[in-house]
């Protein structure tokens, strides 16, 4: 298990590399390059600024989140060749600086949805809830409105600005979409790009459905373990393989997450590992990672037991100790910390999965 951290990027990112380095047991962090638009190939120059910025921190570069699809490729529209050829062009770059690893997802048009993003607690905090009645009863554009008044002008991962100005028109274009058109997109992609994620040594690791339910009539993918096995299957090799997010399949009270890790952990490269509490059968707010519904202890004894040996990072966490305040982690930072994605929380979460791990690996030979 080789413990990381998100961080955004330098301009996009109000946690320092330095304090993430001081996290116990942390062996590097899991980025990306938010300006480069889906379908952009990733430039050699970009890659190396990249990745010499995280190693003069001293943590490792190995993992990308994300390089995105282009909705072209989810749509099967005739322009997803050209697409799918900047992706592997991108993928060829990634390899010749040691990328090991590219977690991506397969939703289309909206990356992650929640219905608020600073929930109070009564301790203070505050964090990301989903309640399903207030999704039902709004629409994409007054949530993405929603999103950016919330998260104070910062764009958030997946719902870039480019994304959001093409919102209707591009939902619009799902709307006769079956499930099984969805799933030859997809097969379609993986065909052209797996073989060359195994030439450049690559694990794709594909995100799951955040939340794993319809929303807004759009198609879904990946979200329990019969659509995991079924994406697997589409192409069988170890490249093609997932990134487990405890957080997303959990938020449907019947994946039985730990199972799940059980089953694929060969197919696993990659870990968001997170809690959160249900507070009814549908909604959820994010909780701290050690308290909740799911059973984390239950997940990370799974993937020891069966010999994982990939990475792994804290996922979202609460805002604490006055993060959502205004109070800057970093004094040069420019921007305030994203949503889920505060230093203290996120830090607590890595310190306690590692102790988790160490308890259940002490003593034992696992990988
Ligand atoms: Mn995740």
């Amino acid at each position: 298990m080789k413990m990381t951290f998100r961080w955004f990027g330098e301009h996009d990112d109000a946690v320092p590399l330095r304090y993430i380095a001081q996290i116990p047991n942390i062996s590097g962090v899991v980025t990306s390059l938010l300006d480069i638009p889906a379908g952009d190939v990733w430039s050699i120059a970009r890659i190396r600024h990249m990745r010499d910025t995280v190693r003069s921190a001293g943590l490792t570069c190995e993992v990308i989140e994300s390089v995105n699809v282009h909705e072209s490729i989810k749509l099967g529209a005739p322009e997803r060749d050209e697409k799918i050829e900047n992706y592997i062009k991108t993928l060829r770059n990634l390899h010749e600086f040691g990328i090991k690893a590219v977690c991506y997802n397969f939703m289309p048009v909206l990356d992650w949805v929640r219905s608020h993003l600073y929930f109070d607690l009564p301790d203070g905090s505050k964090t990301m809830m989903f309640s399903r009645d207030f999704i039902e009863n709004t629409t994409p554009e007054l949530l993405a409105a929603r999103y950016a008044e919330d998260s104070g002008g910062v764009a958030l991962p997946g719902w870039e600005p480019e994304r959001l100005l093409y919102i209707t028109d591009t939902i619009a274009r799902y709307a006769d979409m079956t499930d099984a058109q969805y799933v030859a997109n997809a097969e379609y992609f993986l065909d052209a790009v797996i073989p060359y994620a195994e030439r450049y040594d690559i694990k794709m690791a594909i995100h799951p459905d955040d939340p794993p339910t319809k929303i807004f009539g759009l198609p879904r993918l990946v979200n329990d373990a019969d659509s995991i096995a079924r994406f697997l299957a589409l192409h069988d090799s170890p490249y093609n393989g997932l990134t487990l997010c405890t957080g997303s399949l959990g938020a449907n009270p019947q994946n039985d997450v730990a199972a799940i890790a059980a089953r694929f952990t060969d197919r696993i490269h990659f870990a968001h590992i997170r809690n959160l509490q249900f507070v009814s059968d549908t909604d959820f707010y994010e909780s701290s990672h050690q308290s909740g519904s799911l059973n984390i202890y239950g997940i990370v004894r799974a993937l020891a037991d069966n010999g994982f040996d990939g990475y792994v990072r804290p996922d979202h966490g609460r805002m604490i100790w006055g993060e959502a305040d205004g109070m800057a982690v970093s004094p040069m930072s420019r921007t305030a910390a994203r949503p889920g994605y505060g230093l203290y929380d996120r830090a607590l979460g890595a310190a306690y999965l590692n102790g988790l791990w160490d308890a259940v690996t002490r003593g034992r030979v696992v990988n």
